[in-house]
């Protein structure tokens, strides 16, 4: 007899669970670096891993409130700034029984204090403390919600396709039902909403109850960032459909062009009044992990809840405190990011110098990257507007496409699989993300280093080329 955790009697929903972004390539990729190949790994948007310096001033803060002895150090003050010395005795105060002590498990008071107000200031409209958590990253956030929104498998939720393999994998997990609404990669990837109707009119002919909805915006893996009047329709669509707006929002510091700012989903609301901005439910992402900042292993993050009752927000709090508290450090580090020096404090022209540095070079790259996609045979990319990835679509001939059945992979994974062998780039397949029929793609972060970055697309280019040498004929291609 099977035992408990055998894998033949464990919870399909946990089978079922599929995670592109450390998926087969990823683990290819780690084989053949324990074999002494050299691998670039673009596959996870993970700045410092690709040699991304962390910012000082937080840094020094977390120093002193995880070493609070330190502050007791007559030599403190050669050590540390005094704003950072200010901060960490500000932060040590705030816990009950500094790092090593559990908080609230919606996170310090304090700190949900800070987040409040920076979301007041971002979007001119001011929130309750008691309506942000902090959570560890915002994975766990995410999860929450879907958590509490997903009743049973007839239960549906919107989300972009191609989307950030969380949903997928977080929707299975949870026993709910994917409702994919694709974005339009001619239209840079933006919302078309006879698509999304015609979404939701098919789920629902299926018996499917669809609650709520994704957006990511800036977009994961596609780069896009939404315009203000594609946001606006969408709240109109999801007041009209009954849908509660999930929002992922954890690109919002990533913008590299300046026709279309990062606008939140609240502020549009809110700019919108009654009777949508009392009623549309909607729920938004952050975290410490993107921006400048990329502290991805530090799992810092928040979620904020627009129009939801108090009754359910206390219902979502019984659930947090199953997991007692979110990781403590990582909530600083929130309060950080939301709080930055201001001009005149003593580190303030270093903290800007440091951010500015990594924002200019993460906009070049951005650049250097969809230029060079795009001068490659047979693949198109749309610039990246914002986040840290770019997306190109890559027309495969017929013949690879042969090749892989025959090999039993999809197309985009024996590309992406050739890719890793030649040159030791490591991408994610399309296909782990969501793609159209027919349509074939990969991902790559921009976060390599900016002077690594001519040789990275010389190599891809060379690569790229000639493989469609070895596989064209005369049949032709994958759609485009
Ligand atoms: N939402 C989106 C759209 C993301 O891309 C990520 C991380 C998260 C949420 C969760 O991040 P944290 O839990 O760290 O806050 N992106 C992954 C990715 O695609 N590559 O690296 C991580």
């Amino acid at each position: 007899m099977a035992k408990p955790l055998d894998y033949e009697s464990l919870n399909e929903n946990v089978k079922k669970t599929a995670y592109a972004v450390r998926g087969e390539l990823y683990l290819r990729a780690s084989e053949l670096q324990k074999e002494g190949k050299k691998i670039i790994f673009t596959n996870v948007g993970n700045p410092h891993a690709l040699g991304q310096k962390p910012l000082t001033f937080p840094r020094q803060v977390v120093a002193l409130c995880q070493a609070p002895f330190l502050l007791d150090d007559p030599n403190v003050g050669l050590l540390f700034p005094a704003d950072a010395i200010a901060r960490a005795k500000h932060y040590l105060q705030l816990t009950s029984g500094g790092l090593g002590a559990y908080s609230d498990s919606r996170g310090i008071p304090g700190v949900r204090k800070e987040v409040a107000e920076f979301i007041e200031r971002r979007d001119g409209y001011p929130t309750d403390p008691e309506l942000i958590f902090l959570t560890d990253g915002a994975s766990k956030g995410v999860m929450q919600m879907l958590n509490a929104i997903i009743r049973n498998e007839n239960d549906g939720i919107l989300v972009p396709v191609p989307q950030y393999p969380l949903y997928s994998a977080a929707i299975t997990l949870y026993g709910g039902s994917l409702v994919p609404y694709y974005l339009e990669e001619e239209a840079n990837w933006s919302l078309d909403f006879n698509n999304i109707r015609q979404s939701i009119a098919s789920a629902r002919s299926k018996g499917i109850t669809v609650r709520a909805m994704v957006i990511i915006n800036p977009g994961n893996p596609t780069g896009q960032c939404l315009s203000e009047a594609n946001i606006r329709e969408l709240l109109r669509f999801c007041f009209l459909e009954n849908l509660v707006l999930l929002a992922d929002e954890v690109y919002q510091q990533n913008i590299y062009q300046d026709e279309r700012p990062f606008i939140s989903a609240r502020k549009i609301l809110f700019d919108m009044g009654p009777p949508l901005s009392k009623e549309v439910q909607l729920v938004s992402f952050h975290t410490v992990s993107k921006g400048y900042w990329g502290e991805c292993g530090q799992r810092g993050g928040y979620f904020e809840m627009t129009n939801l009752s108090p009754k359910t927000v206390d219902e979502i709090y019984k659930v947090a405190s199953i997991s007692l508290s979110p990781n403590v450090p990582g909530q600083i580090f929130m309060g950080l990011m939301v709080n930055p020096p201001k001009p005149g404090d003593i580190s303030y022209f270093k903290f800007e110098q440091e951010s500015k540095a990594i924002m200019e070079s993460l906009r070049k790259r951005a650049r250097i990257m969809t230029d060079g996609f795009n001068s490659c045979r047979n693949v198109v990319c749309n610039f990246t507007e914002g986040a840290m990835y770019s997306f190109p679509q890559i027309r495969l001939p017929a013949r690879a496409i042969e090749a892989a059945k025959s090999a039993g992979k999809a197309p985009d994974v024996l590309y992406c699989l050739k890719l890793l062998e030649a040159t030791g780039i490591s991408t994610v397949p399309g296909s782990g993300f969501g793609q159209k029929e027919g349509v074939f793609h990969l991902r790559t972060t921009i976060l390599p280093a900016e002077e690594d970055m001519p040789a990275i697309m010389e190599s891809f280019k060379k690569f790229n080329d000639a493989f469609m040498e070895e596989y064209e004929d005369y049949r032709g291609y994958s759609r485009m």
